[in-house]
């Protein structure tokens, strides 16, 4: 039996993103808009780690990365994009109407201005730029993230910063099977917070951040970018499902990939999870570190934040 439809997306943040999702999901539409609309409601609010209202470079900017994939598998992504507030519809627009599959800095913002993508201001949010000042007090760049996520307001700007003084992360990832049993997937961020100028992550990176294949499942990715980046994270999983792994232990097999290129110490050190969807429309995550939730909305599952299962 199949279950369908059913949306999942990575943090407490989810829950608001999936509500939308659900809407178009729960009136037979397209997987493809569900992930669309679902993770612009994380664009468009302040927090941490999405959108225009989230943490600057460490020069000061806000840089953010999407990607899509659909059911055809179909890819679009736009990364270190400035002064555009959807950066996964521009992501969508770099899928549907070029011939490319990722446009960086200017060349994206200027390929939105053109899809009438209005420039918004440079200023950060009231909120990131007092997180901001206080990181310029020592500058210290500790890509330490996301051990803890607490509180399930999903439009609180999330704590940044933890109580050992790393600084927290929510990229939000959504992945979703649709009434017509078709999957596909979305991811967007700032970015690790504070980052070098030019700094991409693994969320607009095929097959690192998001990966979709119809016949398979989905997977979507946060935590540190470099470390999903070096085992192609989201595609990992997918092929893990491929050879019969149920998503979650996909989702474990890929972490443990991770695991295997670190020593144990370093790994404790560092956050990377996976949430994934297979044809059936099971729903799995896996993470390093324990804090790690996700949420999901289908017929049986009302829009519940899942904490996931973790190695340490
Ligand atoms: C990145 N993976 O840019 C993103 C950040 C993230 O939870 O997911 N944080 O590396």
């Amino acid at each position: 039996k199949v279950i369908k439809p059913v949306v999942a997306a990575t943090w407490n943040t989810g829950i608001a993103a999936n509500i939308d999702a659900w809407k178009i999901l729960s009136n037979g539409g397209r997987a493809l808009d569900a992930v669309e609309k679902g993770v612009m409601v994380t664009e468009s609010s302040i927090n941490c780690c999405v959108g225009l209202g989230a943490n600057p470079d460490r020069d000061g900017y806000v840089t953010l990365d999407a990607s899509i994939m659909d059911e055809f598998g179909n890819a679009g992504a736009v990364a270190a994009i400035e002064r555009i507030k959807h950066p996964i519809s521009v992501a969508r627009k770099v899928m549907e109407n070029t011939p490319h599959v990722l446009l960086v800095g200017e060349g994206a913002q200027q390929f939105a201005v053109s899809q009438g993508f209005p420039l918004e201001s440079k200023s950060l949010s009231p909120e990131a730029e007092l997180e901001y000042k206080e990181w310029l007090k020592t500058s210290q760049y500790k890509p330490k993230i996301n051990i803890e996520q607490t509180g399930t307001n999903p439009t609180a700007f999330a704590p940044l910063k933890l109580s050992n003084g790393d600084w927290n992360h929510d990229t939000i990832g959504m992945i979703a099977i649709d009434a017509a049993g078709n999957l596909s997937g979305s991811c967007t961020t700032s970015g690790m917070a504070f980052k070098m100028r030019g700094r991409v992550g693994d969320s607009p990176l095929i097959g690192s951040g998001l990966f979709v294949d119809n016949e398979i499942g989905a997977a979507v990715s946060t935590g540190l970018g470099e470390e999903v980046i070096k085992t192609a994270g989201t595609h990992t999983v997918v092929e893990y499902m491929r050879h019969g792994y149920p998503p979650e232990e996909a989702c474990k097999a890929a972490i443990q990939r991770v695991i295997k290129r670190n020593s144990i110490e370093k790994a404790k050190t560092f956050q990377v999870a996976y949430i994934a969807i297979n044809k059936q429309g099971i729903v799995g995550g896996y993470a390093i570190q324990k804090g790690f939730n996700y949420a999901v909305y289908s017929n049986e599952i009302n829009n519940k934040l899942i904490d996931s299962k973790y190695l340490y």
